[in-house]
């Protein structure tokens, strides 16, 4: 495992290097997280690859897989976590409303569904709204095309939500269907799959892995049947030179504030509600409404609408939800400061 990465091949580029400076330099070095286990950070770099202590300032779970840290010379400590070029990040589970991290610096999120029941145009849409949301560019693969009758019908659904994200078909099980994936593998690139179980996201890396003989294997984890031997988020090399992140945390996704990635997603239900006679529409069937013409007369899907409306109340809640908080955090300062400044100097809590 102490095999050294040149920069380049672990996607390092002049957004990240023009962040350092020379003292920086002369202090640490680049290196990116390609493993996250619990608290246990590891990293790769021109170094070969080590295991990172991240200091108590740089709050535990900030720092995701794929991100690219300043690590000490000296010491493998973080000195500093570099801004991200994306992010793919979530509503955390539970009461906390937080937003959370899941994947740092990815290039390409390819969203996977099968050309049968499981292809859902609104989870599709979802998918897109948190790649948007993350500067990351989405693209649709449909799998399991050999076994459909009618391939067609279901790439068309996908294009008719698509935009100008591509649209794949193919046979996960069959390797050469995987060079329809290599226009986003080149080497240095990062990528992810997401989508439901059994949809054939192991089948499609473990063809990308076959692909060639000569696998730097140095970070694979997979067992001889191509299972994951670990459960925690990693990353790991193809032949093409791309790179893999494996994400447990990418099924249940739920939106944070991300109303402007919705927007663009919907951006033909925005235009379309330009429209809507009056500014505040709630968009029901009232008279007026321009949705609700377009919905009767065919020129917008209903589940579009509902899809739509649902995500842009999710981004919305989530969005009061972090004024809230701000709100009860900033009530909880002043009683601190208050109850500090009771307790006279030098007796603060801290
Ligand atoms: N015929 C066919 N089977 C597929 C295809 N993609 C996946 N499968 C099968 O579907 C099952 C689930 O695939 P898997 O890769 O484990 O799905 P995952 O849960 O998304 O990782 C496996 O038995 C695969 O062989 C495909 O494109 N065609
Ligand atoms: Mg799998
Ligand atoms: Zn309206």
């Amino acid at each position: 495992m102490l095999i050294a990465v040149p920069l380049d091949r672990l996607g390092w580029s002049a957004f990240y290097s023009q962040q350092l400076t020379l003292e920086d330099l002369g202090a640490g070095f680049p290196a990116r997280v390609c493993s996250v286990q619990r608290s246990q950070l590891t990293v790769l770099s021109e170094r070969g690859s080590l295991d990172v202590v991240v200091p108590p300032r740089l709050a535990e779970g900030s720092i995701a897989i794929g991100d690219w840290l300043l690590v000490e010379l000296e010491a493998p400590r973080v000195l500093r976590l570099l801004e991200r070029r994306s992010l793919i990040s979530r509503m955390a589970a539970g009461v906390e409303q937080r937003l959370q991290a899941i994947a740092a610096n990815l290039d390409t999120l390819f969203v996977v569904t099968s050309c049968n029941d499981d292809c859902n145009l609104s989870r599709l849409e979802r998918y897109f709204t948190l790649a948007r949301h993350g500067q990351v560019e989405p693209v649709i693969v449909l799998t399991k095309a050999d076994l459909c009758a009618d391939v067609e019908s279901f790439a068309a659904q996908a294009r008719s939500i698509a935009g100008n994200i591509a649209v794949l078909t193919l046979n996960a099980t069959e390797h050469a269907s995987a060079d329809a994936l290599a226009p986003w593998l080149a080497r240095g690139q990062t990528v992810a799959f997401v989508g439901s179980s059994g949809v054939g996201k192991s089948t499609l890396v473990n063809a990308l892995l076959a692909q060639e003989t000569q696998a730097t294997s140095a970070i694979r984890e997979h067992d001889a049947k191509g299972r994951h031997t670990t459960t925690s988020r990693q990353m790991f090399a193809l032949p093409s030179g791309a790179w893999v992140m494996d994400t447990p945390g990418m099924r249940e996704l739920k939106l944070g504030s991300m109303e402007a990635a919705v927007s663009t997603v919907f951006d033909d239900i925005e235009a379309l509600a330009r429209n809507c006679r009056f500014r505040d529409c709630q968009h029901g069937d009232d008279a007026g409404c321009a949705l609700h013409a377009a919905v009767v007369d065919g020129r917008l899907d209903a589940r579009r609408l509902s899809s739509y409306q649902k995500l842009q109340r999710e981004a919305e809640r989530a969005s009061q939800s972090v004024r809230e908080r701000r709100a009860i955090d900033r009530r909880w300062g002043r009683m601190h400061r208050v109850t500090s400044k009771q307790r006279g100097p030098g007796t603060s809590r801290e």
